[in-house]
């Protein structure tokens, strides 16, 4: 099927949906100028995730993480939200059901104005105490050395869910409920392959929802996704949620 007929289709589910709940990764961003991780010019491909998004990293070398969390912020900070997080923002905000779940830790999605995200790999623009959980804005910066947690006065950690860590209970519950109940599960750039969050589009299938993707490549979810749609996300997104009564 021509992609604009794939548009076209995704569309139509989209505005007779009751329930629609979308994942995004890091390809949501990759029009904004924040690298992805595992592409050519992934972030993966050059540092390894052992050094700096582990428990066990950050034990061996605190600077050393802080210095590559530091690093993204400012990268991030000086990106823009495009027009992929826009329109969601937007659809939601025409009083539409939308429950958007984000394995991003940019924050983009909340800076085009969505609310209520649901972030399961965390913000990088917060720092969390080690000792107390005590959370701390970092969005202020720049800032030099490793935060202290103004509660307690112990080292705090960037607010991210690294490799063999947990997710926050409450996003993960969240997530999957949203993914359970949903009648259209829309997953967009990502790989699909960092789990628990890449089980989300095969449980929303599993409870009959349609699974439409968005990404530049194929992945898992291609596999048995109802509408796989070969497009960039800034290109397709404003397509896909738009209102007007225009067809691509
Ligand atoms: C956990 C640090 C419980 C954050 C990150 C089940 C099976 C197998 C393994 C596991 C499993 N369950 C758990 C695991 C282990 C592990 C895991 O999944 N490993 C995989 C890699 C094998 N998971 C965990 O450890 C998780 N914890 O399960 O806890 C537990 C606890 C203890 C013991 C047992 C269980 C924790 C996961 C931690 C995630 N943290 N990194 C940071 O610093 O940012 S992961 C990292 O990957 C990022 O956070 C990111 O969000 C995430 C996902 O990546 P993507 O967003 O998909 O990005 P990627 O680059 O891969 O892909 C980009 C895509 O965009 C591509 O497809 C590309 O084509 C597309 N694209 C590019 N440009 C565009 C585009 N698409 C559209 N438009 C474009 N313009």
């Amino acid at each position: 099927m021509p992609v604009n007929e794939r548009i076209r289709t995704a569309r139509e589910w989209i505005v007779r949906a009751g329930s629609i709940t979308v994942l995004t990764g890091a390809g949501v961003s990759a029009e904004s100028g924040v690298p992805t991780f595992r592409g050519a010019e992934g972030l993966w491909k050059k540092h390894r995730p052992e050094d700096l998004a582990t428990p066990e990293a950050y034990a061996r070398n605190r600077a050393l993480v802080w210095e590559w969390y530091r690093w993204r912020q400012e990268l991030v900070a000086a990106t823009e939200p495009n027009a992929a997080h826009y329109a969601l923002a937007a659809h939601a905000s025409r009083g539409r059901s939308l429950t958007l779940i984000t394995q991003n830790v940019d924050g983009h999605h909340e800076r085009a104005g969505s609310r209520d995200v649901v972030e399961l790999h965390g913000n990088l623009f917060r720092a969390r105490c080690s000792s107390d959980g005590t959370l701390a804005s970092l969005a202020e910066g720049p800032f030099t050395g490793i935060p202290v947690c103004p509660a307690c006065g112990d080292a705090m950690r960037p607010d991210i869910v690294w490799f063999g860590e947990s997710l926050p209970g409450d996003a993960l519950q969240r997530a999957f409920l949203a993914a359970e109940n949903a009648e259209v599960f829309v997953v967009v750039g990502t790989s699909a392959v960092v789990h628990p969050a890449a089980s989300l589009p095969g449980v929303a299938a599993s409870r009959g929802a349609k699974v439409i993707e968005v990404n530049i490549e194929e992945t898992p979810v291609s596999e048995f996704a109802h509408c796989v749609i070969s497009g960039t996300a800034a290109e397709t997104l404003p397509l896909l949620f738009s209102h007007d009564e225009g067809s691509p």
